[in-house]
């Protein structure tokens, strides 16, 4: 069973935002298979992580041109709200690196998968929303 499942409840119903949020939650569902097998490499785990993260950046970035081209009046907002989760997302990252932990604390990927939700739910939903009346 996988950490988190995509499904339409947190569906934008736009194609290209619904593709990358899919994207996002494959990306953290196979960190999260890796991180228990039983062998674990600190390396590829690490690394894993930091993907992530860059792909984090890339769905912001497409995000955040969406939402300028139709002039979305919550943008300012919304890009801090982006670059608060990525600047703690840099802090887990460079933590893990360097501790002794050969595993990701269960915690990181629970955080990220409620901030996941929350935030598709309750602030994606609101540019979707306008995209559609503007
Ligand atoms: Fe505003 Fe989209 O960002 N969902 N995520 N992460």
């Amino acid at each position: 069973m996988a950490f988190l499942d995509w499904d339409q409840t947190i569906a934008l119903n736009i194609d290209q935002i619904d593709v990358e949020h899919q994207k996002l939650i494959k990306l953290m569902n196979a960190i999260h298979d890796r991180n228990n097998e039983s062998v674990n490499n600190k390396e590829q785990l690490a690394d894993a992580l930091r993907a992530l993260i860059e792909y984090t950046k890339i769905h912001f970035s497409s995000e955040e041109k969406f939402m300028d081209s139709f002039l979305y009046p919550g943008i300012d907002m919304h890009k801090k709200i982006h670059k608060d989760l990525l600047a703690k997302l840099e802090t887990i990252s460079r933590d893990f690196a360097a501790s002794d932990q050969s595993t990701v604390p269960e915690s990181v990927f629970l955080f990220f998968k409620d901030w996941l939700i929350a935030h598709i739910k309750g602030i994606d939903t609101k540019y979707a929303s306008y995209a559609k009346k503007a």
